[in-house]
């Protein structure tokens, strides 16, 4: 049995490809996999469990054939959806996880993080973040009317778009001071993340210790899944 890690996939109804990888990755992995955890940007853009439509229905029903396997569900939000919910959460029962979160693989204790907070020469979007994670101005953001938060969030993901384009790429990725200052503080030398679309392996060593930190791909070109072995082998495909 495998444990598997997801990202990024950022699923939305323009592009049924990544409902479609996601449904083929279920089917490949039905038998050989007991948890898979997804670290952030499950969907593009997430306004409240309130807006209803085939496309969520669709991932609904997927996620929970995922579950109908015996599969545990695990869900860290993204800054494209950390607005997901309760509602979403009971429906397709996964488990709702804290950024940072320390896990256990077979044995091995390992730090989840979708990855923004690390990106600390990002101050503007760590000042967004701040306001945008406070539970008053999300209360209130719910309670306008859906068709305003999906304009709101429409203007804001176009916003982003034309962010990142101007933004030096440097700032838009993580910091190793940043992410050593974390697996120092932690009882653990691994670190696996999503959020810069930069997959790859980093394996850095201070005061005697290597630390390892493994970044997740997005989904643009299809599923790509970080594989944990139960003898603790680890791989991306
Ligand atoms: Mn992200």
């Amino acid at each position: 049995m495998s444990i598997l890690v997801i990202s990024d996939l950022h699923l939305n109804p323009a592009e049924p490809q990544g409902l479609a990888a996601l449904a083929a990755l279920r089917q490949k992995w039905a038998a050989n996999c007991s948890d898979l955890y997804i670290l952030g940007d499950f969907f593009e853009a997430w306004v409240g469990d309130d807006d209803n439509n085939a496309f969520v229905e669709a991932t609904v029903a997927e996620l929970q054939a995922w579950r109908q396997l015996g599969i545990k569900l695990y869900f860290m939000p993204g800054n494209r959806d950390f607005l997901l919910g309760k509602d979403f959460a009971q429906r397709v029962d996964w488990t709702v996880l804290s950024d940072p979160q320390l896990v256990d693989f077979y044995g091995i204790p390992v730090l989840l993080s979708h990855g923004d907070l690390l990106c600390t020469d990002d101050l503007a979007y760590l000042r967004w973040r701040h306001y945008a994670h406070s539970r008053w101005l999300q209360r209130l953001f719910l309670a306008l009317p859906l068709w305003l938060r999906r304009k709101m969030a429409q203007k804001a993901r176009q916003k982003s778009k034309h962010y990142v384009q101007i933004l030096d790429p440097i700032k838009m990725d993580v910091v190793p001071s940043a992410v050593l200052a974390w697996l120092k503080q932690a009882p653990s030398s691994v670190l696996i993340h999503g959020h810069t679309h930069k997959p790859g392996y980093h394996i850095c060593y201070r005061d005697h210790r290597a630390f390892t930190r493994i970044t997740l791909s997005d989904w643009h070109d299809g599923a790509h899944v970080l594989v944990w072995e139960k003898d603790n082998s680890a791989r991306l495909i």
